[in-house]
């Protein structure tokens, strides 16, 4: 039997020339927990991420907003279910992960903490948290674990669509009238921070990035991600003509990038250790469905059984 030496140098030598885990692999027990933990919050985030949306379902302005945003959210809980997905190939169990949210034991983006409050809330979701998304999750395509770098391929496809909605509903309200220009400015103003919240810590608070850079979970550090964001997002302002609620932005020559204010790191860590504006409806929110959703559960468990059943029958009687 090899030793445990010699298996970790095997399989950090796999990781070092491009080689994907699959679920059968032999791989480092902290390997395993760490994409447990990152792939089941980023499940639960998703899963979450569907409550602040889905307060504005019924009132989209129009047939065309509604259909479109009924989709976004109906692709979010498919994502949800990619991930749980890949998690279980782990050897996590679902009613494990589901138990984790519900008693606060796992995290889910701090960004599903803060309320909607407005219609333009929609845009600024898209256009921003999506954005953000995006920009996290495209080197999460190429992350060293097979299950979890393909499911993100479809998330990625599915976001960028979801971006590009929420860029147009900004764009149209900033078209319109004075009121609805407001209303988008708004809805930045509140969006922006949070937004950049979600790359999580600075690199140097970051615990947990060192070791998955080392296993190429992640291929970008925190600080990268959200300066490319910055990057990225603030020229999409300008068309827009919405101010970015930070006065230290600017664009720096040398540098070639953006510089930017300081985060207040306080309300980061206040809202993902739970206190955030809306962190208790949400936990109740999700608590409240899946409750109510037994029943369907227990629906699926007894016809699958009874599928089961009449299969081994017609085995038996062949
Ligand atoms: N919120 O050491 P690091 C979406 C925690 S999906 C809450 O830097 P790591 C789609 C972190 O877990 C959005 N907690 O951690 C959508 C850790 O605590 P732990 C979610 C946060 O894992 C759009 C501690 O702080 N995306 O938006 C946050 O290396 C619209 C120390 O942090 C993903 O999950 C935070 N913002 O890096 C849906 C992507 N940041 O676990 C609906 C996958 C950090 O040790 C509508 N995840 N923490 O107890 C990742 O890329 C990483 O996990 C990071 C954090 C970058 C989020």
């Amino acid at each position: 039997m090899e030793s445990n030496y010699n298996l970790e140098t095997r399989f950090q030598e796999r990781i070092d020339r491009e080689e994907k885990i699959e679920a059968r692999d032999w791989m480092p027990d902290k390997y395993r927990k760490t994409l447990i933990r990152q792939i089941s919050q980023h499940a639960h985030s998703e899963i979450v991420g569907m409550l602040p949306e889905g307060n504005w379902i019924t009132r989209a302005p129009t047939l065309r907003r509604k259909a479109a945003l009924l989709a976004k959210v109906q692709d979010e809980a498919g994502h949800g279910l990619y991930l749980y997905s890949a998690a279980e190939t782990l050897g996590a169990t679902r009613e494990q992960m589901i138990e984790d949210l519900h008693t606060g034991k796992a995290k889910y983006s701090s960004i599903f903490n803060y309320p909607t409050l407005a219609w333009a809330d929609m845009g600024a979701i898209g256009w921003l948290v999506d954005g953000a998304a995006i920009m996290n999750q495209v080197m999460l395509t190429r992350t060293s674990y097979g299950p979890y770098a393909r499911a993100m391929v479809r998330i990625c496809k599915e976001e960028s669509f979801h971006q590009r909605q929420g860029y147009e509903i900004l764009l149209t309200l900033c078209r319109g009238s004075e009121a609805q220009k407001a209303m988008a400015q708004d809805a930045v103003n509140r969006f922006w921070w949070p937004s950049l919240m979600m790359f999580g810590p600075s690199d140097k608070e970051s615990t947990n990035s060192a070791q998955s850079m080392k296993w190429k979970i992640k291929r970008k550090s925190n600080d990268e991600l959200r300066q490319q964001f910055i990057d990225a997002t603030v020229p999409q302002a300008e068309i827009l003509g919405v101010t970015l609620p930070d006065p230290e932005l600017k664009w720096d020559e040398e540098s070639q990038h953006y510089n930017f204010g300081e985060i207040d790191w306080d309300e980061f860590w206040r809202v993902v250790k739970g206190h955030g504006p809306c962190n208790e409806d949400r936990l109740k929110a999700r608590i409240s469905a899946h409750e109510k959703g037994a029943w369907v559960r227990e629906a699926a468990v007894a016809y699958a059984a009874k599928q089961k059943e009449i299969a081994d029958q017609k085995a038996i009687s062949a």
